[in-house]
């Protein structure tokens, strides 16, 4: 770990190296939404897997938390240039829901409740890179932030993190979601800027 760990220039002009080109350190954390906040209890959550067959995996959240729900400190990039470093999030891997899911599809698009979707590369989503977060910074999180459930997928810019997750779709296609119909990029990596296509 760095001395100068601002983010921003620091005395002797250097950044943290763990932020993304184009990107500044915030202290609090924004609330992005582009909807008003659909209120979701735990008690009426269900996540589905629909593959690109029709078939439906579907779980509560008893199920969710049978699967083992774990630790997750990272960074997140929001294409707006704010960026939070080392944030403690608690969650469940994808890995755990897809372990009996049949699939030849290459995307997803994550469903939210309000109608929000974005679209992610499964190979984004597996092999521990991506978590159904149910905490963060040490709390359930909030309606605002997406509980009770939301994806985390922390090496993309944070509009793949969908809020108030109710599924995913699989498809064989890279179909845009809502911001990637209205320009963001496809994949959006932050390392890459991959911003807007
Ligand atoms: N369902 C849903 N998910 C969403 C959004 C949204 O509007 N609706 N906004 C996205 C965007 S653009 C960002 S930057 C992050 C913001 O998450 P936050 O409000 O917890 O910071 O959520 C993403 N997930
Ligand atoms: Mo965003």
């Amino acid at each position: 770990m760095s001395f100068i760990n601002s983010g921003f220039t620091g005395r002797r002009g250097r950044r943290d190296e763990r932020l993304p080109p184009g990107q500044t350190l915030v202290e609090d954390w924004p609330v992005l939404s582009a909807g008003p906040t659909p209120q979701v209890s735990t008690a009426d959550w269900t996540f589905t897997i629909t593959t690109e067959d029709g078939a439906e995996h579907r779980w509560t959240w008893d199920d969710l938390t049978a699967l083992g729900i774990e630790d997750v400190t990272t960074d997140i990039h929001c294409v707006t240039h704010w960026s939070k470093l080392a944030m403690p999030w608690r969650g469940v891997p994808l890995d755990a829901f897809f372990a009996d899911v049949d699939t030849s599809a290459d995307y997803a698009m994550a469903h939210c409740h309000g109608g929000y979707t974005t679209n992610v590369p499964l190979e984004d989503l597996l092999d521990g890179k991506a978590w159904v977060a149910v905490e963060a910074e040490g709390e359930p999180l909030t309606p605002e932030h997406g509980g009770p459930a939301r994806l985390l997928v922390p090496h993309l810019y944070f509009w793949k993190s969908a809020k108030w997750l109710r599924g995913l779709q699989l498809m064989p296609d890279n179909d845009p979601g809502f911001w990637e119909q209205h320009g963001y990029h496809l994949r959006g990596d932050p390392w890459q800027e991959e911003r807007y296509w």
